[in-house]
């Protein structure tokens, strides 16, 4: 995997993309698109987009796609599934969209082990909006609503969704400083909807520089301190990891 080569699944020749120079969002997409070509999935999938900035994708991949309401990507996903069983429904959300808004969504998708994949790109904040205070920011994270620093408790989103069954599922939170990491939680999460028929969801930790007012280096540094509360890696399996 080269870093500059493109996922075919990308419309990239008719669509320029619309992120913010230094966005993660990019490489989660480099990582997904790379899974989907390299799966032969183009022509049986379906992307759900929340409101945020994963939205600047909408027509970006040749892949059926649809932007849906904040916080309301996981229910019309679940319901695309639900007359296309033999698609692949990924829902890809915010942490705002799937921590907050549209967390009863997400937990219900979870406990009726729905059959599809969510990605939740947690950068700490309502990135879409101006950088306000998400319920992943960082304790004493300065935001557009937190100016003398957020909340003293985050959300362990990825670990309650785990905990919260005794059953097999596949949750993982990567980071988009390791593509190739995050590359392989992603394709594990796809291959567990498509073989187990079951729930999966990959965290992904990623950048936001222009609400984070950070320059490249701060910005790493800044990915660094939140692995530090949001540790990397997949957290179950099976039951019991047998
Ligand atoms: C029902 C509803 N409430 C609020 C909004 C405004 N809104 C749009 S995007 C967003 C937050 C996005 O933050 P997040 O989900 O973390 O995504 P990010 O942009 O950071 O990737 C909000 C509050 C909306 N569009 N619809
Ligand atoms: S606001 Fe943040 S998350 Fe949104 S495109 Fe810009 S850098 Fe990316
Ligand atoms: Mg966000």
């Amino acid at each position: 995997m080269s870093d500059l080569t493109v996922p075919k699944c990308w419309k990239l020749s008719s669509k320029p993309h619309n992120f913010c120079p230094g966005c993660g969002y990019p490489i989660m997409y480099k990582a997904l698109g790379e899974n989907i070509d390299e799966m032969k999935l183009q022509n049986k999938t379906f992307i759900g987009l929340d409101i945020g900035c994963a939205l600047l994708s909408w027509d970006f991949f040749n892949v059926d796609t649809m932007q849906t309401h904040h916080g309301r990507t996981i229910p019309v996903v679940v319901g695309f599934k639900k007359v296309q069983p033999d698609s692949v429904g990924i829902a890809i959300v915010g942490d705002g969209g799937g921590y907050a808004i549209g967390a009863q969504h997400l937990i219900n998708a979870r406990m009726r082990n729905e059959p599809m994949t969510v990605i939740v790109v947690n950068n700490a904040v309502y990135g879409m909006t101006g950088g306000q205070e998400a319920p992943t920011s960082l304790p004493g994270q300065i935001t557009s609503t937190s100016v003398t620093g957020a909340d003293q408790h985050i959300i362990q989103g990825s670990r309650m969704l785990t905990e919260m069954l005794d059953d097999e599922v596949y949750i993982a939170r990567g980071s988009v400083d390791n593509l190739i990491q995050l590359k392989t939680f992603i394709k594990r999460a796809l291959e567990w909807q498509i073989n187990k028929k079951g729930f999966s969801l990959v965290e992904v930790l990623s950048f936001c520089p222009t609400n984070w007012h950070t320059d490249a280096k701060q910005t790493r540094a800044f990915l660094n301190t939140m692995k530090q509360r949001y540790p990397v890696g997949e957290f179950k399996l099976k039951k019991n990891k047998e």
